[in-house]
């Protein structure tokens, strides 16, 4: 087992990764823009090392600080976290090259599941139902109107290095095809430094279901059940749970097994998340595969039991999965609300220090966040202060201490998403189960007054 991981990130999920090595007996280091230097993840850490000034690009993406931060302190492995550089096969190829294991899949999984076209062909080998599209990167407008002809309208251009919603357009006539395809693409090329787009038949209002898996390196692959994660704006998630109201137990073995076989077709290890979507007749089309570990981890972790993220640093290490799918069991539901630093109407983001803040706790109730009373949310990352998350035996009950969780919740100084939440949890059509990625469409903002 490691000795001694470094934790390439901040906030609540550097503090989550700490809760794991602390239980493992692991030592920490957290690293640390100027603008974290008070953090909690800096306190609780065993040593930590300050890699740069605030914004992102100088510190917690800068990979020559982060290994020179590691090879000093004598870390023998980096964990991620989410975002920042949790996705970058680069970085793992260079802690390879290191000698420092990096907590996540192989360079050669990254690289392939970051590119969306080459996921989209590997599933499709692969068994897994994919949305009808295009075989490759498109690279002209009569392929392009072949295509989207062949499909029906509307279709959606994506970008092939894009994913999580950035860099797509939906079409819904030939005669915007060509315009559409050439703005996609430049805006590709500008925002990711490759060009290449597809094309897919557009869905309606589907559901977001993803299935977080398991693979160690001696070729086990289990899977955890799906989350729902309908509930987002403008592709940021707002709500998530498990499992989905929407699913029997037939379907969630039959999408469980499915994406064990394709998580096994690609040599799959660590934590992984397939994304799809399932439309309103229930079939499901895969769309992407995050290799990294998910924000959203928590529910899965409430309803079965399993520490991903101490599981993340055993398959790491080389130790063999502990549980084989049978002992799997789900158990009751679970929510998660993410609580942002922003205008609930507006959804401005509201940084700044935190005078007053308290979280509840009792039944059913567990809380991951990096906040405190007379802690500073810095302007210069992502406005996620706490996850609130809830169980229950059944989704009327976890709803209910998720209810009371966020009425006893007090955080002043600062506006939170929190009131949004409420009324979210009181719409009809959220207690009933009755989700697709439109819901959100009826919280619009108010288009700006002219007079
Ligand atoms: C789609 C789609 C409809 N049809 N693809 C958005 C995020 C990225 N992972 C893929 N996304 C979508 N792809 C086809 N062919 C609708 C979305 C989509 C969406 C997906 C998941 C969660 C929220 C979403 C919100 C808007 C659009």
């Amino acid at each position: 087992m490691f000795k001694k991981i470094l934790i390439a990130n901040r906030g609540e999920i550097a503090l989550r990764v700490v809760y794991a090595c602390r239980e493992l007996g692991i030592r920490t280091v957290a690293v640390y823009s100027e603008a974290d230097e008070n953090s909690l993840h800096v306190r609780f850490a065993d040593e930590d090392v300050c890699i740069g000034p605030a914004r992102g690009a100088d510190s917690y993406l800068n990979v020559p600080a982060i290994i020179s931060a590691a090879e000093i302190t004598g870390a023998d492995a980096i964990h991620p976290g989410y975002g920042f550089l949790s996705e970058s096969a680069y970085l793992a190829e260079v802690c390879e090259a290191c000698h420092i294991k990096f907590i996540g899949p192989s360079p050669g999984v990254i690289r392939l599941m970051g590119d969306k076209a080459r996921a989209r062909r590997a599933m499709k080998k692969a068994g897994v139902p994919i949305l009808p599209g295009s075989d490759g990167p498109i690279d002209s407008e009569e392929r392009g109107l072949k295509v989207a002809r062949d499909l029906g309208y509307p279709v959606i251009i994506k970008a092939a290095a894009g994913g999580g919603g950035r860099g797509m357009r939906i079409v819904r006539s030939p005669g915007d095809l060509g315009s559409a395809l050439r703005t996609a693409t430049r805006e590709a090329q500008a925002a990711f430094g490759v060009g290449d787009v597809y094309i897919e038949k557009y869905i309606e209002a589907p559901r977001h279901i993803e299935v977080q898996v398991l693979g160690d390196h001696h070729g086990a692959v289990v899977h955890l059940g799906e989350r729902e994660c309908s509930i987002q704006r403008r592709h940021q998630k707002l709500i998530e749970e498990a499992p989905s109201p929407a699913l029997t137990d037939r379907q969630r073995r039959k999408l469980g097994s499915t994406v064990v076989d394709a998580a096994r077709a690609v040599q799959y290890t660590n934590a992984g998340t397939f994304e799809f979507l399932m439309d309103p007749s229930g079939h499901f089309y895969f769309i992407e595969a995050n290799t990294r570990l998910q924000v959203e981890h928590g529910v899965t972790e409430l309803i079965t039991g399993v520490d991903v993220v101490k599981e993340q640093i055993r398959i790491a290490a080389g130790e063999r999965l502990s549980f084989k799918q049978s002992d799997i069991a789900f158990t009751g539901h679970a929510i998660e609300c993410r609580i942002n630093a922003e205008h609930p109407e507006t959804f401005v983001p509201s940084p700044g220090q935190i005078q007053a803040f308290s979280v509840p706790g009792g039944p059913g109730v567990r809380i991951d966040t990096f906040a405190h009373a007379d802690c500073v949310v810095p302007p210069y990352y992502d406005s996620l202060i706490a996850k609130v998350m809830t169980w229950g035996r059944d989704r009327q009950e976890a709803i209910a201490r998720m209810r009371r969780a966020l009425e006893m919740t007090v955080v002043e100084g600062i506006h939170t998403s929190i009131p949004l939440h409420l009324k979210i949890l009181a719409d009809p059509d959220f207690e009933a189960g009755r989700l697709s990625t439109a819901f959100m469409d009826r919280y619009q903002t108010a288009p700006p007054r002219t007079s």
